[in-house]
């Protein structure tokens, strides 16, 4: 036997005697309101709980029948797990009898018991043509199979065996997911003198406990839970599956309203735009068009919607397809739950809607991808759908928090799934990327820096900052510097001076006129000793045809030449003999001054000043009053 929470829902057609059996089996009359008891039916939502024969206790949720508050028994329904189908036998099947079953059976809720009541009340001939009835009924619902159990709440006859086959049916109820964080549909709101505001709800994920913070949404509204109480006690802990009312902190009574929702604060997000598969239900009048105006119910809310139809212009009674929900104003899903359609007017139950994407971007049409995207988040395996998820925005990734609320799950159960799955990767930051985006994301790298280097065959590479600022509206800080490490690491792409980037096998090529020129500019440059020409005047004389701008920064970045100023430039040897004389005289002398340098070199004024700055500047050399000493660069 299960010792999982229970909720047992009533259903069926106006007066049939929902609530008199309610209060029959467990003592409470659930029709609370004054015109509920002024007028003999049922309005609103009414709630009661019963040990049953097993020891399990139930919790009870009496919808009404009139065709009005569907609406009403739609925000009890949702949280359902055994139905008990309410059909009086004199009577037999009316209109809401159908409506209510159709709505069991698009909420796929596969347990009930049909209870045959005002059983007093007729012949056992009347008797047999309505169990008859009633099987072929249920026959094709979700309730099919579910025993038939005659009684009557004046007399208590067939109450017992009522009993038993509610025991069996909770017996097999599965469970639900009670560790994760918690989501309650709230379906009332009312305030206590003392306590302040309490909201009421069949808990439907997780756990709440006295202390916890939660946030109210689709406000957002942070709140703090006082106490919490199931079947009208106080409890340490009420577990998904039962019927909660919760006392809270933080919100007037006039911030909350049924509709609204409990839950872990960060794990649930509101949405308007859902990706669905519409179930048309069989007894549906007529087809759905595309973009029909629906009503549109999830827990006790309450919204008007349009149903985008993503396969063809409309949609046959018992057939589903693949969907967009746009709606007037937020819910809050997560994928695998249904959802319930009534067209607009008149305000019938024709459709269900299994939630595949509650955060869906809008569309009207959907090409290969993403219909084969839709179909991994119904149907793949976790991992699958967070590559789903991934591929989504395939070079930023995901988180594991962000696919936990869009897929409603644990983010821990998101990092497991992640750690065993080849398809995907975790970057350094933590998102997750899929195997084939990061691919991409490194030829996207290879195939910049090739085509940089193919433009400018005269420059070392690319440097890294301006690559990355090429590819910045592709990739994203994070994921180009975790590409270009794992390519460097790789060795398929090389660093050089410094951090210009480049394929292992590129080096610049020079054209044979080009290459002439350079020859021209290093010939001029150590013609005169260390005095060499204005660089202006170098390049005066050459050809302007053969002298791309390009050149001089060739030479410097190939370290052929060494810049002193904008016009004073020596080639490498011309350098590394000027600093191999310094380096010599200074291991010789304590200290080099500009008589010493000039005559060291040969040079005049004009070139000694700059070129002693310059070496002050690299470290060479550094200033002492009028002399210069070693620098932390000279090496003697
Ligand atoms: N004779 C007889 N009368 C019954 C029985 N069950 C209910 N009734 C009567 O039928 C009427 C309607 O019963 P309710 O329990 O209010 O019906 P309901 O299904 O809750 O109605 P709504 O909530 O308005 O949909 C009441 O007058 C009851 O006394 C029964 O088993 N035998
Ligand atoms: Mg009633």
């Amino acid at each position: 036997m299960t010792t999982r929470p229970v909720i047992v829902g009533t259903a069926g057609h106006i007066d049939h005697g929902k609530t008199a059996l309610v209060r029959r089996l467990t003592g409470i009359d659930t029709d609370r309101l004054k015109e509920e008891k002024e007028r003999g039916i049922s309005i609103d939502l009414g709630f009661a709980h019963l040990t049953l024969p097993s020891g399990l206790r139930v919790g009870i949720v009496d919808v009404p029948g009139h065709e009005r508050f569907v609406k009403n028994m739609l925000a009890g329904a949702t949280g359902v797990d055994v139905a008990l189908l309410v059909i009086a036998a004199d009577e037999g099947v009316k209109p809401q009898t159908r409506e209510h079953l159709a709505i069991l059976d698009l909420l796929r809720i596969g347990r009930g018991v049909v209870a045959l009541t005002k059983a007093d009340l007729v012949s056992p001939e009347r008797l047999r043509a309505v169990r008859a009835a009633v099987d072929e009924l249920i026959a094709s619902s979700s309730l099919r199979g579910s025993p038939l159990v005659p009684v009557s709440s004046v007399t208590g006859e067939g109450v017992a065996d009522l009993l038993q086959a509610l025991d069996r049916a909770a017996s097999e109820a599965g469970a639900r997911d009670e560790a994760g964080a918690a989501r309650l549909p709230i379906d009332r709101v009312f305030s206590i003198e003392g306590i302040g505001t309490v909201v009421t709800g069949t808990l439907w994920n997780g756990a709440i406990r006295p202390g916890d913070a939660l946030t109210i949404l689709p406000s957002g509204r942070a709140v703090r839970v006082r106490q919490v109480e199931v079947h009208d006690q106080a409890v340490d802990l009420a577990r998904a599956g039962q019927r909660t009312a919760v006392a809270i902190h933080g919100v007037d009574r006039e911030d909350v309203a049924r509709g609204h929702w409990l839950t872990t604060p960060e794990r649930f997000r509101a949405t308007e735009i859902l990706d669905v598969r519409v179930s048309l239900h069989p007894s549906a009048e007529r087809p759905l068009a595309t973009r029909a105006r629906v009503r549109v119910h999830l827990g006790a809310s309450e919204t008007m919607g349009r149903v985008v139809l993503f396969e063809g212009e409309s949609l046959e009674p018992g057939r589903d397809a693949l969907a967009q929900l746009r709606l007037e104003s937020p819910i809050v899903p997560i994928p695998g739950d249904r959802v319930i359609l009534r067209s607009y007017s008149p305000a019938l139950t024709i459709a269900g809607a299994l939630v595949l994407d509650a955060h869906a971007s809008r569309r009207a049409r959907l090409d290969e991808g993403e219909r084969a995207r839709l179909v991994a988040l119904e149907s793949g395996s976790l991992s699958q759908r967070i590559e789903a998820l991934a591929a989504d925005t395939p070079f930023a990734g995901v988180r594991d928090d962000e696919a936990a609320v869009r897929l409603g799950v644990e983010p821990a159960q998101v990092a497991a799934a992640v750690a065993e799955a080849p398809s995907l990767r975790r970057l350094k930051d933590g998102r997750v990327v899929t195997r084939s985006a990061w691919g991409l994301a490194l030829e996207r790298v290879l195939a910049e820096v090739a085509r940089y280097v193919a433009a400018h065959p005269l420059r070392d590479g690319v440097p890294k900052g301006e690559l990355k600022s090429l590819l910045k509206r592709d990739l994203d800080s994070g994921v180009f510097d975790e590409a270009l490490a794992a390519l460097l690491e790789g060795k398929r792409l090389v660093s050089r001076a410094g951090d210009r980037l480049l394929p292992p096998d590129a080096a610049p090529a020079l054209s044979p006129d080009q290459a002439k020129s350079a020859d021209r500019i290093l010939a001029r440059l150590s013609g005169s000793g260390f005095q060499p020409p204005d660089l202006s005047e170098v390049l005066g004389e050459i050809p302007a045809a053969h002298r791309p701008p390009e050149l001089v920064r060739y030479l410097l970045e190939s370290e052929r030449v060494v810049k002193v100023t904008s016009e004073l430039v020596y080639t490498r040897e011309q350098w590394q003999e000027v600093v191999a004389r310094v380096a010599r005289h200074l291991s010789e002398h304590p200290t080099l001054t500009m008589g010493d340098f000039k005559n060291l070199l040969q040079v005049s004024r004009k070139y000694s000043i700059p070129v002693l700055e310059h070496m002050d500047r690299t470290g060479l050399t550094r200033r002492e009053g009028d002399a210069r000493i070693s620098g932390p660069k000279l090496k003697n």
